[in-house]
């Protein structure tokens, strides 16, 4: 059935000439690799290809190849597009004036002369016979590309491409493998067969790396429990198309900022457990961000590194809180059996079996990471059969990993901020301004909050 999907969006980017690539915010390697190398691939059979993304690029991404293409020009379906082309030509001013319900658009050129025949007119998006998305379980995810411009999803055809469990199959044509580690391992054989359909050679250094790109970060560099035979064998054949493997563990690897070892150092060292439950959390709050003077994209490996610090955890948290005031929740589970999806499906968000994660608003840090842990605490007596008691959080603090983040300090040598680890007693001291809410885990879709909005991040 797969392969016979796969047809279906080879023909259909076969027949379309002007197509829209959409990867999911926020971007990250597997989203941003699948669109510029689908966009590059795409150029290379003539199409008119353009990526629209209004989200910042990362900085350990920005060496993936032609991150420039991507535009964060936004469209609106109702938008009346003039164009003018001023090739050979040097323009000195424009100026738009309103006059009686008219406007009028003066272009002043220093060097040559423009005509009529220089203007042309377009709407805006409809303009697109094909959309594709990539690594996008969710419309929402493209956030205002898509709140803004919703009619364009209804009249141009939309290929859904995708590896996430909680993909709602959006698209004319849902090209969505759940057991694939990264939706880039996908795009791997549609590349290949158009190659071999149109007999060109698709598949070059620029493109075999940003494939690689995204099976590497989505895989932890094949240490998470999606890195499946079939990671290991497509990833093989990147390398022998000339994907450049050591570039990329060398930039999102093995460079660190000093901001991200501060940052890491302020996280490990706010590390809570709860062993009975098999729990490991931690928080970020926009403080830490602003005292290491480091940016919410560089947590990105963090959970990683909680993971790996945990052994015997079976449910790893990482709360964060944003510029905007949200919560965001990273959600990891060291075995199939603990479905991280569930419990990221909670609280209106989504993922995979061992990755998810959702968002919540209108809450402080400090209660949603309550909201939180209270409710894997539930999650995890039902399965684990722990008799239900509902105690305070306890904090251990785990010698081995304070010392790490001293490592990382002293490494750099220039850490002025002093750790300040969460104690109990702080804890105890804040006012609990919300009563605790219990959850139906036999109903998981219940929100717990109204305020919980849905976004998957990992
Ligand atoms: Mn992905």
């Amino acid at each position: 059935m797969t392969i016979n999907t796969q047809k279906q969006v080879i023909e259909l980017i076969k027949r379309s000439k002007k197509i829209l690539i959409l990867p999911s915010a926020p971007l990250d390697g597997d989203s941003l690799g699948s669109a510029i190398s689908m966009y590059l691939a795409l150029k290379k059979l003539q199409k008119e290809v353009t990526i629209i993304c209004s989200e910042h690029i990362p900085e350990v991404l920005q060496f993936l190849p032609n991150t420039k293409v991507i535009s964060n020009r936004m469209i609106s379906s109702g938008d009346f597009i003039i164009t003018i082309d001023y090739k050979n030509v040097k323009i000195e001013n424009i100026k738009t004036e309103d006059e009686d319900g008219k406007i009028n658009i003066t272009v002043t050129p220093k060097e040559g002369r423009l005509s009529e025949e220089n203007v042309s007119f377009s709407s805006g998006g409809i303009d697109y016979d094909l959309i594709i998305t990539v690594d996008t379980a969710e419309l929402t995810q493209l956030r205002d590309l898509y709140e803004k411009n919703i009619e364009i999803f209804h009249q141009v055809p939309v290929i859904n491409i995708d590896h996430h469990v909680s993909n709602s199959h959006f698209g004319k044509l849902n090209f969505v493998d759940i057991m694939a580690s990264s939706t880039t391992e996908m795009l791997l054989p549609i590349l290949e067969e158009l190659a071999s359909d149109e007999n060109i050679n698709l598949i070059d250094e620029d493109i075999a790396t940003l494939l690689l790109a995204g099976i590497i970060t989505d895989t932890g560099s094949f240490q998470n429990a999606n890195t499946t035979p079939k990671a290991f064998a497509r990833a093989a054949q990147l390398i022998s198309y000339g994907a450049r493997q050591q570039e990329i563990i060398q930039h999102i690897y093995k460079t660190k900022q000093l901001s991200q070892l501060k940052l890491w150092g302020r996280v490990l060292s706010k590390i809570q457990i709860d062993e009975k439950h098999r729990i490991v959390w931690s928080a970020v709050s926009r403080q830490d961000f602003k005292d290491t003077e480091s940016f919410e994209d560089q947590t990105g490996d963090i959970i990683d590194e909680l993971m790996t610090n945990a052994p015997g955890a079976e449910v790893i948290l990482l709360l964060k809180e944003k510029q905007d005031g949200t919560i965001s929740a990273s959600v990891r589970t060291t075995s199939p059996s603990v479905d991280a999806s569930k419990i990221a499906e909670a609280f209106g968000g989504g993922g995979h079996n061992q990755a998810a994660g959702f968002r919540i608003s209108d809450m402080s840090l400090m209660d949603a990471e309550h909201e939180v842990i209270n409710f894997l605490k539930k999650f995890q007596e039902e399965r684990l059969g722990v008799i239900a008691e509902r105690e305070e959080v306890e904090i251990i603090d785990v010698e081995g990993l304070m010392n790490k983040a001293k490592e990382a300090e002293k490494a750099q040598e220039i850490i002025k901020t002093s750790v300040i680890p969460q104690t109990i007693e702080e804890q105890k001291k804040a006012p609990d301004k919300k009563i605790k809410k219990e959850f139906n885990l036999k109903n998981p879709k219940e929100k717990p909050s109204s305020g919980m909005a849905y976004r998957f991040e990992d």
